[in-house]
Formats: C-alpha cells, sequence, structure tokens
C-alpha cells in the first residue's frame, strides 16, 4: 500500500451524518487508550494524522482518513467511563450504525491491550464481529511492554479468554518499535488486490 497521499478526509459524530461510501474500508475499533491513533499513525507513516492522546476518552468521533483507493476508519474507543449515559449511548450508536450499515467494510481490525484480559466490551465487539460475519482481525497492542515470558503466558491466556481464539489471526504490535506493522499492511494489501 502506497501511504504518500494518505489524508484525513471528514469526522462525524452521529451515524446519519456519515455519507455512502464509494470505496472499501478497513475499520479499527477498541477500548479508548488502546493505541488505535498510534497504530493509525504508524501504520500510515505520520507522526499525528491520528490524534494520541495521553487521556483516554478523547476521539469520541468516527474519523476517515483517505489512502490509496481506501479509506482507513477510526472508530470511536469505547468503555471510557467518566462520560454521561447520554454520551455512551451516542458512541454505541455510530459503532452499531456504521458497523451494521451497508458499506464496503473489508475488514476490521479489532485492537486488544496485549498486557490484559480483554474487557467485557472488548468480548461483546468480538462476539458482534462473529456474529454479524464481519472479517477481521485481532491485533494486540503494546508489545513492546510485555516481556518473552508475559507474552507467551498472554497468548496462552487468550485462547481461553477470546471466544473461537484458535480460528483468529492475532497480530502482535507495536507503534513504539514499529513490530507488526508491515503485517498488517501485508493483509490490507491481500484484502485490497481480491476487491
Ligand atoms: N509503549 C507503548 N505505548 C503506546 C503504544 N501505542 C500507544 N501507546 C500509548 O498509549 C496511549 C494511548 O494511545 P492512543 O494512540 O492515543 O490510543 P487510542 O485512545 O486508542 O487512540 C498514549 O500515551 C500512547 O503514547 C505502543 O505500542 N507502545
Ligand atoms: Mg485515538
Amino acid at each position: 500500500m502506497n501511504t504518500n497521499n494518505a489524508e484525513f478526509t471528514a469526522s462525524y459524530g452521529l451515524f446519519k451524518q456519515i455519507p455512502r461510501s464509494d470505496r472499501p474500508e478497513f475499520a479499527f475499533s477498541g477500548h479508548s487508550n488502546v493505541g488505535k491513533s498510534s497504530l493509525i499513525n504508524k501504520l500510515l507513516n505520520r507522526k499525528a494524522l491520528a490524534r494520541v492522546s495521553a487521556t483516554p476518552g478523547k476521539t469520541s468521533t468516527i474519523n476517515f482518513f483517505s489512502v490509496d483507493g481506501f479509506y482507513i476508519v477510526d472508530l470511536p474507543g469505547y468503555g471510557y467511563a467518566k462520560v454521561s449515559q447520554n454520551e455512551k449511548k451516542r458512541w454505541a450508536e455510530l459503532i452499531e450504525g456504521y458497523l451494521h450499515d451497508d458499506r464496503d467494510l473489508a475488514l476490521v481490525f479489532q485492537l486488544i491491550d496485549f498486557r490484559h484480559k480483554p474487557t467485557a466490551d472488548d468480548i461483546m465487539m468480538i462476539d458482534f464481529l462473529i456474529d454479524s460475519g464481519i472479517p477481521f482481525v485481532i491485533v494486540l497492542t503494546k508489545a513492546d511492554k510485555l516481556k518473552k515470558k508475559e507474552r507467551e503466558a498472554r497468548r496462552e491466556a487468550f485462547r481461553t479468554e477470546i471466544p473461537c481464539a484458535d480460528d483468529i489471526t492475532m497480530i502482535e504490535f507495536s507503534a513504539e518499535t514499529g513490530e507488526g506493522v508491515e503485517e498488517l499492511r501485508g493483509i490490507i494489501d491481500d484484502v485490497t488486490r481480491e476487491e
């Protein structure tokens, strides 16, 4: 994939604002603070195309980035506790609306923090993706924060913590070291070639 012309296209706060799509889309989903913006920046070779935040919960919009014939779609991070019930409802409607919409959703990258047991929201997302038949892979983020033994322990634990774990492609990733970024690009290249 050629990232030279990657650019921010638009942000939407409500599902009904999202226009019809004219290209395949790769959506990125995950808990707030899991490292989604950092991953998108790394993937697109930019320092700050997608905003990186030390304060979780900042990205409450759905953001589109145009890249080489497809869109990268940054879904709002879920699971942030310190927001109102109303805000949570708006996020849920935005995410569900988008994922249920009749669009050319090529693949979802579901991000999970490599260090921790997936949250109830993570499992709900994974169940939803499986039930909806949406193709997805899991990205295990912040891999640089684990030692070899810790990685082995988490890999083993995920096999029981994540439904259908043995059938799901899992990519170990670090925005710090760049580990896994070529694998992600390879997956996008494979899927766009098939489209
Ligand atoms: N060590 C390390 N920190 C990361 C990595 N990815 C993100 N972070 C940090 O985690 C925090 C949240 O990152 P961000 O990309 O804004 O997460 P988002 O809320 O999912 O978009 C920031 O402080 C990042 O610097 C990573 O691969 N390794
Ligand atoms: Mg973000």
